[in-house]
């Protein structure tokens, strides 16, 4: 087995070199689905998997925007459109200086199978700019929102192409990217996901990331008659994602004693509560400001620079910052220091090594694609909400979102139980997307 694995990926590796990030997820993805694949005979000999890892189409474009003083910059702009045998292409946008054809090509990879798993009708595809929105005025990140999406719009589409948010790109940049849309192409529609709730957003979008890994984590820790309540938990982050994982948290019983951004990780021993967090939430949304700056607030809270919360003791810990923040002496820390079910809010925030630590002293341990999905999913609910022309209440919104976290973690068990009965959620999740993504590649024949 290990020998056609090689194989595959060493093909993979001539085609994709200098995308170390792209390579990571596909060896993740081969490892859990060749072996199902040589003892599937529907799929074998048909290079399902070697369709699935080449973009249906690869988007790259100039971005030209002038700053406040006057200056004229360039960024570049891209969009992978991964897969579109389930339905339209669909995924966030990223804006981060780090931005390259590797990092989004990972990340459109790993949409194709968490959109598949949220058994919502959508395709995968990620794209972005390496602008680094960081002290960028409004009207900077205005001009440059318009000028990304002056090109992005003739590829996307209500029934093509859906973008939404990640990492660099919220609410404020949604509404930009929307405006320009709707002004060139003179149409209001569903083109985009995290709208406004005046003008077509979904209740429960900002919150869903969020949500949905703390309730994936719940459907795990019940599998061993465990909660949230009165656990200790770690954070990475303190974006989007981290502020609705930390508040759906707190309200089921834990205490949430850190969070982080790229300059270090602030530890709160008395545990951030609610109103520490609507602090955070003012601090990084309104003000955007840094972590550090809670400790002007709340001085018996440290600040640890340059370090990441993974050395502080927890029973959950919930990575939602960014790709591989947590390593293999993380990992090891993380397991001495009791630590019993981890939950990616983040996509791929696990290193190799990581998943290797928790897989062998067999802890809970969901992969973003599994327990991240909740965003997506609620973005699917958005286009469905956007197409009949009407709004879910945020009890409806946030039921379907439970619900769907349920069968993401039902059909992880399904695909991913190991003979002694460990869940080996990785397995499954790849395993689950892999099925439903092919299966509707072998209907459609060789496109
Ligand atoms: P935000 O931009 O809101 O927040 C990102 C956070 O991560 C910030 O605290 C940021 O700190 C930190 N961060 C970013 N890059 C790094 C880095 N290189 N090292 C350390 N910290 C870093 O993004 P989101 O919360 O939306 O996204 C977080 C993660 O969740 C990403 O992996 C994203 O792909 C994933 N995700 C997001 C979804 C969504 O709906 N938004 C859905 C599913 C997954 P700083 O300010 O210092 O940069
Ligand atoms: O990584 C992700 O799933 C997202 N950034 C959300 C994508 C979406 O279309 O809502």
């Amino acid at each position: 087995m290990k020998k056609i694995i090689d194989e595959f990926m060493d093909l993979v590796k001539s085609r994709n070199t200098n995308e170390p990030e792209f390579l990571q997820a596909v060896q993740e993805v081969a490892d859990a689905v060749i072996p199902y694949i040589v003892d599937h005979d529907i799929y074998f000999g048909k290079n399902i998997l070697l369709r699935m890892v080449e973009p249906e189409r690869v988007l790259m474009f100039r971005v030209s925007w002038v700053d406040d003083a006057g200056e004229i910059h360039v960024n570049r702009g891209f969009r992978i459109q991964m897969n579109s045998a389930i339905g339209p292409y669909k995924g966030g946008l990223r804006f981060h200086k780090s931005v390259n054809l590797s990092i989004l090509k990972f990340l459109a990879f790993e949409q194709v199978f968490k959109n598949a798993l949220t058994t919502l009708p959508m395709g995968g595809a990620k794209g972005g700019s390496d602008f680094d929105p960081k002290g960028k005025s409004d009207d900077e990140i205005m001009r440059f929102c318009h000028a990304f999406m002056s090109e992005l719009f003739r590829h996307i589409g209500p029934n093509k192409d859906i973008p939404a948010g990640d990492i660099g790109v919220g609410a404020r940049e949604i509404g930009f990217l929307f405006g320009k849309y709707k002004k060139l192409r003179n149409e209001f529609t569903g083109v985009i996901t995290g709208k406004g709730l005046t003008w077509g957003g979904s209740l429960i979008r900002p919150e869903a990331t969020g949500y949905g890994t703390v309730y994936f984590a719940e459907n795990m820790l019940k599998t061993q008659n465990k909660s949230f309540e009165g656990k200790t938990v770690c954070v990475s982050g303190s974006g989007n994602v981290a502020q609705f994982a930390t508040e759906k948290a707190i309200q089921l019983g834990a205490k949430v004693v850190t969070l982080s951004d790229s300059s270090g990780t602030l530890f709160d021993p008395d545990g951030i509560d609610a109103a520490k967090l609507a602090f955070v939430m003012e601090l990084k949304n309104e003000k955007r400001g840094r972590i550090s700056e809670y400790l002007e607030e709340y001085p018996r809270a440290s600040f640890q620079k340059g370090k990441r919360p993974w050395a502080v003791a927890c029973d959950i810990a919930m990575p939602c910052a960014t790709q591989n923040e947590l390593d293999g002496e993380d990992a090891k820390q993380l397991l001495k220091n009791g630590c019993i079910c981890v939950s990616e809010g983040a996509n791929m925030p696990s290193t190799p090594e990581a998943i290797h630590e928790f897989h062998k002293a067999k802890i809970l341990f969901a992969p973003g694609k599994a327990s991240n999905a909740g965003g997506v999913a609620t973005s699917g609910l958005e286009m469905t909400q956007n197409s009949l022309r009407f709004h879910w209440s945020r009890i409806e919104v946030d039921e379907k979102l439970q619900e769907i976290m349920a069968d993401i973690h039902e059909v992880c068990v399904q695909y991913g139980t190991d003979k002694d009965g460990y869940v080996d959620y990785v397995k499954g999740a790849n395993i689950a997307g892999f099925v439903k993504v092919a299966d509707a590649m072998l209907a459609q024949g060789v496109v």
